[in-house]
C-alpha cells in the first residue's frame, strides 16, 4: 500500500511589521499604514504620525497594512513612489526588537500546538501536521489551520495565514492565496483546477527574472509550465534548473520539514540586477563578492558559529549552476579567509558566460568553544599523566 500522502502547512503572519505597530496604536487599525525609512520622520504640527506625502529620500517600504495596499503600495516601493499613491497613509520606523518578540512567541504558540515546526524565518514557519491529522483529510487539515490561527491570535493578538498541501512547495504557495487571515487546503487531485491556472511566479523559487524567461517563451501559467518538456526547459534554463521546474508546475517536491535549530550551514547569495560580466564587470563582482563575504563573517559571527567549509556558487545568465567549495584546515568566521578560500573557489570554473547569481556558503559550522585550542596536538603519555 502507497503510503498516505503526508500534511504540510506553511504559516506566514499578515502584514507582519505592520500588525505588530498597531498593536502598540490600537486606534491606527483600518488606515492605511506603512512601515519603512530609516529613521522616524519628524511629523507635522497637529499630526501624531508622519504622513507619507511628507517623506523626503530614497528610503523603501518594508511593509504596508492591507487597507495601504489597497492603494496600490507594496514592500520595496520607494517611500516617495508610495506617497504619490497613499498620500495620507501613516509613516512609522522599524522597531525590530518588537519583531523579534512576537516572532518568538507566535513560533512558541504554534510549537505546542504542531511540534513538528520548521522555522523559515521572522514570520513564517513550516509543520508537518501529519501525525495530527493522520487520515489526511482536507477537513482535518482545516479544522487544525483553525486552531492555530487562533490560537496565535489569543497569544499575540495578530492574524496569520495558513496554507495546507501534501508538500511544502504547494504549502506555501497557498497560505499566499487568500491573504489575510486565509486558510486554504489543497490535495493533489485540486493541482489542475486550483494550481494550474496560477502565473509561474507564484512559484516560490521562480523570481521575477525567470518568469520574465518564462514568459518570453510563452508561458505565463504554472500549467503551460507543467505542459512544458522538460528536456525543453532544461535546454533552456540548464539542466538542474529545468527539471526543478518541471517537477514544481507537477506540485513535486519531497522535500522533509526540518525542526532542528542547529542550522548545517549559513549563507548568502545575491542575484545581480543585470547579468555581470566575469572580466568586463571584473571589479563589480570582485566588491559583491567580498560585500557577500562580509555579510557571511557578519552573519556567522551573530549565531555563534565557524565554519569549515567554505563554498561557492555561480548562476549563469543560461541558468545554468556550479557549485565549488573547498575545506580549511581549521573553521574560520574571517571575511578575508572565506573571501580568499571562495576566491579559489572560483578559479576552478570557466568563467565564460555572464554571471546572474553568486553565493556563498559557510558549512561545517561548530561553535568557537567546542574547537579545542590544539586540535592537532597530541598528548604525550608524560602529559597525560603529569
Ligand atoms: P512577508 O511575509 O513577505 O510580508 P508581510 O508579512 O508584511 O505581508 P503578508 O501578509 O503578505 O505576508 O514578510 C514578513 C516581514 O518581513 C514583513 O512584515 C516585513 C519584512 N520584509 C522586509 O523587511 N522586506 C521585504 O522586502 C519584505 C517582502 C518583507
Ligand atoms: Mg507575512
Ligand atoms: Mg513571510
Amino acid at each position: 500500500m502507497p503510503p498516505l500522502p503526508r500534511s504540510i502547512a506553511h504559516l506566514d503572519m499578515d502584514a507582519f511589521f505592520a500588525s505588530v505597530e498597531l498593536l502598540r496604536y490600537p486606534h491606527l487599525r483600518g488606515q492605511p499604514v506603512v512601515v519603512g525609512g530609516r529613521r522616524a520622520l519628524a511629523t507635522t504640527e497637529g499630526q501624531e504620525f508622519p504622513c507619507l506625502r511628507d517623506y523626503v529620500g530614497r528610503g523603501v517600504i518594508t511593509t504596508a497594512t492591507y487597507e495601504a495596499r489597497a492603494l496600490g503600495v507594496h514592500s520595496g516601493m520607494g517611500l516617495m513612489k508610495a506617497g504619490q499613491l497613499a498620500p495620507d497613509a501613516l509613516l512609522l520606523p522599524a522597531d525590530f526588537e518588537a519583531y523579534r518578540h512576537y516572532s518568538r512567541l507566535f513560533k512558541a504558540t504554534v510549537r505546542e500546538i504542531a511540534p513538528h515546526m520548521e522555522d523559515r524565518g521572522i514570520d513564517e514557519i513550516y509543520l508537518d501536521l501529519s501525525a495530527l491529522n493522520p487520515d489526511g483529510t482536507p477537513d482535518g487539515a482545516r479544522r487544525i489551520a483553525q486552531q492555530l490561527q487562533h490560537a496565535v491570535r489569543e497569544a499575540t493578538g495578530l492574524s496569520c495565514s495558513v496554507g495546507v498541501a501534501p508538500n511544502k512547495l504547494l504549502a506555501k504557495l497557498c497560505s499566499d492565496l487568500d491573504k489575510p487571515a486565509g486558510i486554504t487546503v489543497v490535495t493533489a487531485a485540486d493541482l489542475p483546477a486550483r494550481i494550474w491556472p496560477l502565473p509561474a511566479r507564484r512559484i516560490n523559487g521562480i523570481g521575477p527574472k525567470a518568469a520574465a524567461r518564462l514568459e518570453t517563451l510563452g508561458i505565463a501559467s504554472i500549467g503551460e509550465l507543467a505542459a512544458a518538456d522538460p528536456a525543453w526547459l532544461q535546454g533552456h534554463f540548464g539542466e538542474r534548473y529545468g527539471i526543478w521546474l518541471h517537477r514544481a508546475a507537477h506540485g513535486d517536491d519531497e522535500r522533509p520539514v526540518v525542526t532542528e535549530s542547529e542550522p548545517k550551514s549559513v549563507s548568502r547569495e545575491t542575484t545581480f540586477e543585470r547579468d555581470l560580466h566575469p572580466r568586463s564587470d571584473k571589479a563589480d563582482l570582485s566588491q559583491h563578492f567580498t560585500r557577500l563575504c562580509e555579510q557571511l563573517a557578519a552573519d556567522l559571527a551573530r549565531k555563534g558559529y565557524l565554519g569549515k567549509t567554505i563554498g561557492l556558487k555561480l548562476r549563469f545568465d543560461n541558468f545554468h549552476t556550479v557549485t565549488r567549495d573547498q575545506t580549511l584546515a581549521t573553521p574560520t568566521g574571517d571575511a578575508a579567509t572565506i573571501r580568499r578560500a571562495a576566491g579559489e573557489c572560483a578559479r576552478r570554473v570557466p568563467l565564460e558566460r555572464r554571471i546572474r547569481l553568486l553565493g556563498v556558503r559557510v558549512s561545517g559550522l561548530v561553535r568557537p568553544g567546542d574547537i579545542p585550542p590544539h586540535a592537532t596536538h597530541t598528548p604525550t603519555q608524560a602529559e597525560l599523566f603529569a
